[in-house]
């Protein structure tokens, strides 16, 4: 063992059930259920679990997915057969009932158990922060925001966010959303669309002809029909590829600083989708662990209880290196992890990490060269400016 004294600090919960992992969304799908088994063998290795809270997530019910879902849909979900991965690559096959058995979304085995557990992680997550039992409750297997009330979108079946945020929506007055996956977290905005009691920030890659799901533009701050309270309280971070640590950090700060300021949550979810990192199958921003990292530490210094949800993340072995350190943030054992800069021996995974071996991989390592950066500072000063005029309208 590593020597790790229990750090003082907030009470932190992880829900996992390694049931997740048996679930394959077919051979070359980019959604890895395993990445979940590769993090948790990381966490464990560093000793993380004697610092926290551990519990088996258990599956949510019939009733605790209906809270959001349509029966129908659920139904459905429950008794469709598998079925191969289809041919039709292109997956613009639009008589698909619900949106499933496309590529995007296939019928795969065990499908509804696995839904059920991502649910069921995420919502035992919110229950730990109502009854004040977690000051932070993480659940990497949750994260899933393009799921719909009646429809399956981008690898997403079942909203596990919106099912957590409903309960938290029990006991607290207002609660904040952040996403920081690089797609739009548009199933999260839409659910919450006509309420004041949620305010959804998403910050992605916005390239709406070329780039998943297309929506989640600056100006896009929920519908402005005339009796809609919910009005100014989808904001949306509309990035370009490239973008360094330094800059998401300062935007990070600057537009969830000026958001909880206005809105002065009681509760925040923090979407972690790990497909922001460099090197990610899918995006192509360019942060490193420590970046993606710093949104995490500073939502935790604001001193809110907060859920932690995972999302995207697609070369898997980045995904665990990203979610062990911002376990790491959470449960106070961050100077464990830089002085153990390189993996523990003892992980049995330790032929997934390249990279020699380290946790925090520099972008030279992971990338070669670094990708060009489109992003400029006058444009993100632009974000932060319309930011800052939609929160006119918003208030506690
Ligand atoms: N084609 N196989 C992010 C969800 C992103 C829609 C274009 C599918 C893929 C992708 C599936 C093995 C989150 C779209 C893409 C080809 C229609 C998306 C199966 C590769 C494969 O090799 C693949 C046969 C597949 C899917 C790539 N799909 C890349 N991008 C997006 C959805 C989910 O990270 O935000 C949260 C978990 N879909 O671009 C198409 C329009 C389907
Ligand atoms: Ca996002
Ligand atoms: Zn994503």
């Amino acid at each position: 063992e590593l020597g790790i004294t229990t750090p003082k600090g907030y009470d932190v919960s992880f829900h996992y059930n390694p049931e997740m992992e048996r679930h394959h969304f077919g051979q070359t799908h980019p959604m890895k259920p395993w990445r979940l088994t590769l993090t948790k063998g990381l966490v464990t290795a560093y000793g993380m679990h004697y610092t926290m809270k551990n519990y088996t997530a258990r599956a949510a019910t019939y009733d605790e997915l209906t809270s959001f879902h349509t029966s129908d849909y659920v139904d459905f979900l429950a008794t469709v057969a598998p079925q191969p991965t289809p041919l039709d690559l292109d997956g613009t096959n639009s008589d698909l009932k619900f949106n499933l058995g496309g590529s995007d979304c296939p019928l795969f085995e065990g499908l509804y158990n696995y839904c059920s557990l991502s649910g069921g992680a995420s919502l035992d997550a919110a229950r730990k922060l109502c009854t004040k039992q977690s000051d932070i409750a993480i659940a990497w297997g949750g994260g899933l925001h393009h799921a719909k009330r009646s429809e399956a979108s981008g690898f997403c079946y079942v909203n596990d966010i919106v099912i957590a945020i409903l309960q938290l929506l029990r006991v607290h007055k207002r609660v904040l959303y952040i996403d920081i996956d690089v797609h739009h977290g548009d199933g999260v905005e839409e659910a919450f669309f006509s309420t004041d009691r949620v305010m959804t920030v998403s910050f992605h890659k916005y390239d709406p002809m070329n780039f998943f799901p297309g929506t989640g533009a600056l100006e896009d701050n929920g519908p402005k029909s005339e009796h809609n309270p919910g009005a100014h309280h989808a904001i949306n971070v509309p990035l370009n590829d490239g973008i360094t640590d330094e800059q998401y950090k300062w935007l990070f700060e600057n537009v969830i600083s000026r958001c909880v300021e206005k809105f002065k949550p009681e509760a925040i979810v923090l979407q972690c989708g790990a497909d922001s990192l460099a090197g990610d199958r899918l995006g192509k921003f360019n942060l490193l662990v420590q970046g993606h990292g710093s949104c995490v530490e500073y939502c935790k210094g604001l001193g809110l209880p907060m859920i932690i949800v995972g999302g995207g993340g697609y070369t898997p072995k980045n995904v665990a290196r990203a979610w062990a350190y911002e376990t790491a943030i959470a449960t106070n054992n961050q100077s464990n992890v830089a002085a153990t800069a390189e993996i523990p021996l003892h992980t049995p995974y330790r032929k997934n990490f390249e990279y020699d071996s380290v946790l925090l991989p520099s972008i030279e390592q992971i990338l070669g060269d670094a990708r060009q950066n489109r992003n400029t500072q006058k444009r993100l000063q632009e974000i932060i400016q319309h930011v800052t005029e939609q929160l006119r309208f918003v208030s506690a």
